[in-house]
């Protein structure tokens, strides 16, 4: 008989599993290695990954991953396999809501596929810098929530957005991820970490990746993260609109079909959506545009 699980946890090279096929042990947490696979395949198995195991005949490790079977996704910042949906959290005030970070991360998910979910936290802080947020993502086309200590986000408020499978939390340290994740699994799952007070930065509370049960579905808490390269995670200058529905909308007035939306004449984009929006756009687009030129040029010498 096969038996088949997901990836909850990565503890000092070894795996905690989730068995997940229909088995009398269907539903318990099994530790196991990864014997093999990473050599044979060069890969690592990540958070999500839906695996196949089998007894190891070792009782510490009393399991090994056989195969990790096909992936959906992988988002390699933070490091989780197979989303379904990811919930952008960036607080309002304390620390500073990063938006190049947010609108790198629209973008990547959307190259993947992944349906983003944006939370604005710390409501309570700044009630109206948050509303400003609000209105420049929904207006942009997104799926956005405002939550803070006088009124956390809660599960009903979350399910009203995210799709089925794998839902996981990702931004930077100290905006109130796994403070998040508390309230929507109604309990203290995860340990919470002040802001440093000099600094307004979080202090890397979470330090490893964590799927937990979400009904039938599962949530993935994360450690915060402050900077990616989209050069390096494989994005190309082309694939820069995707994180943009408000251009595509607008896109079609434009005087040119290939309109860039850069220094054209007649583009119906430019000056007509969110200018903090549009200049990380166009920074994100010739930035990238450059770096493949540059690199394809060296090829040519
Ligand atoms: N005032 C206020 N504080 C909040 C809110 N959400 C979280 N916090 C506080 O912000 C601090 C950081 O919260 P965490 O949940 O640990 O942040 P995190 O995003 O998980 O951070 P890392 O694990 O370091 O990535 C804690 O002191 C929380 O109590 C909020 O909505 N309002
Ligand atoms: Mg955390
Ligand atoms: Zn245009």
């Amino acid at each position: 008989m096969i038996t088949e699980g997901i990836i909850t946890k990565g503890v000092g090279g070894q795996y905690e599993i989730k068995i997940t096929s229909d088995c009398p042990d269907r539903g318990e947490r099994v530790i196991c290695g990864a014997r093999g696979i990473m050599r044979n395949r060069r890969m690592t198995p990540a958070i999500g990954d839906q695996v196949v195991i089998e007894p190891s005949g070792d009782p510490d490790v009393p399991y090994v991953i056989k195969t990790v079977k096909e992936r959906k996704n992988i988002l390699v910042r933070p490091p989780v396999a197979n989303l379904s949906t990811i919930i952008l959290t960036f607080a309002c005030v304390d620390p500073v809501p990063d938006l190049k970070l947010l609108d790198k991360m629209l973008i990547i998910t959307a190259k993947l596929g992944i349906k983003p979910v944006i939370v604005f936290t710390k409501g309570d802080l700044d009630r109206q810098a948050c509303e400003e947020l609000q209105k420049i993502y929904s207006d942009a086309g997104f799926d956005v929530h405002v939550s803070g200590s006088d009124k956390m986000i809660c599960e009903e408020e979350l399910r009203s957005s995210i799709l089925p499978g794998i839902i996981g939390f990702a931004g930077p340290s100290g905006v109130g991820k796994s403070t998040a994740l508390n309230s929507v699994l109604s309990g203290e799952v995860m340990e919470t970490g002040e802001v440093s007070k000099r600094l307004k930065r979080g202090k890397h509370t979470t330090r490893h990746v964590q799927l937990f049960d979400f009904g039938e579905d599962h949530i993935v808490d994360t450690p915060g993260f402050t900077s990616l390269s989209l050069y390096e995670l494989g994005v190309e200058y082309t694939d820069v609109i995707l994180g943009y529905p408000e251009i595509r909308e607008l896109a079609s007035g434009c005087r040119f079909d290939d309109c860039r939306h850069i220094n054209e004449t007649m583009c119906a984009v430019r000056g007509n959506i969110d200018s903090g929006r549009y200049d990380r756009y166009k920074e994100f687009y010739l930035e990238l545009y450059e770096l493949r030129n540059t690199y394809v040029g060296r090829l040519k010498k």
